[in-house]
């Protein structure tokens, strides 16, 4: 079997990451994108890769071939409700691979289709579409890879296999969940300061609004991973916040971009999941709240 003859990759999603992985991957296997509107629309756009050659891209109509894997590439609000919609057409032993950011819809999303291989996906690979709506390949990273239900750990492999088709570092972690939770909190500690103060990551550095409250942000995101089994100590968490500022100051955050372009954010997904999680372990988490009360008014106004 060649590649291309594999069952097709259905990528549900078409932003940025979406993108990017649909443009890597289409030259050695089929693949269909799910957009919000439709699944059977062909895509066309450019892809700018790292070494800064353009590449034209074309995702072709869907076909009604059952998928051989499922990447769930949606902001978090979204995934659930997305990858149901399409789900009646997933064989169940199809592999459904995770991307979102924070924590709560990929947990749900395991419950809800806990008899299915289900892994979670965490990416530091960079990617964004700019003004004329080129896919920008921005930064190389690492993808780890780690089973969220029992079936997965039998499929880990295959999936493995199929992610490297990308050409994108592709690690597993058996402890995925744990770096979900180190995410969490470098995104719970840049993610509302970008948005609030409207700044590049590594303009919060300094700014009174996030001096001010880093550290109790980084305190009460120990609390609860401590409470869940996590112990780590704030103060490294702290670290690791301003660390990722500075390493990625040229970035605007997704949560920057997506108050920009007037989406939905994944706030309920960060420092909103830390504030409600917490009040399940009889925590308080007031900085958080009000963080997340502020960036969920920012994009009402
Ligand atoms: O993950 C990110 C995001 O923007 O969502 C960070 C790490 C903050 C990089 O921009």
């Amino acid at each position: 079997m060649t590649e291309k003859e594999r069952a097709p990759i259905l990528i549900i999603g078409a932003g940025a990451m979406g993108r990017l992985w649909a443009g890597l991957l289409s030259p050695r296997v089929s693949v269909r994108l799910a957009t919000r509107s439709t699944t059977s629309a062909t895509l066309q756009y450019t892809l700018v890769h790292l070494e800064g050659h353009s590449e034209r891209i074309e995702i072709g109509p869907s076909s009604n071939a059952p998928p051989g894997s499922v990447l769930v590439m949606t902001k978090a609000p979204d995934a659930e409700s997305a990858l149901t919609a399409v789900s009646s057409h997933i064989p169940p032993d199809v592999p459904i691979i995770l991307f979102q950011n924070g924590m709560g819809s990929q947990q749900d999303i395991a419950k809800r289709f806990s008899q299915r291989p289900v892994f979670a996906a965490s990416t530091t690979e960079g990617a964004y579409i700019d003004d004329g709506g080129r896919v920008i390949h921005a930064g190389r990273g690492t993808t780890w890879l780690g089973p969220l239900t029992t079936t997965a750990h039998t499929r880990l492999d295959q999936t493995m296999i199929t992610l490297r088709l990308s050409e994108l570092d592709i690690q597993s972690d058996p402890d995925i969940e744990g770096r979900l939770w180190q995410k969490l909190a470098i995104n719970a500690g840049i993610n509302p300061f970008t948005a609030l103060i409207d700044c590049p990551n590594g303009e919060i550095l300094g700014h009174p609004y996030f001096e001010e409250r880093i550290a109790d942000v980084c305190r009460e995101v120990a609390a609860l991973m401590q409470a869940s089994g996590r112990p780590v100590e704030a103060q490294s968490l702290e670290a690791h916040v301003r660390d990722v500022a500075r390493r990625t100051a040229a970035n605007s955050s997704s949560m920057r971009q997506d108050v920009r372009a007037g989406r939905t954010t994944e706030i309920d997904m960060m420092n909103g999941f830390v504030v409600q999680a917490s009040v399940i372990h009889g925590l308080d988490a007031p900085v958080n709240c009000e963080l997340t009360d502020a960036v969920t008014h920012l994009k009402q106004d």
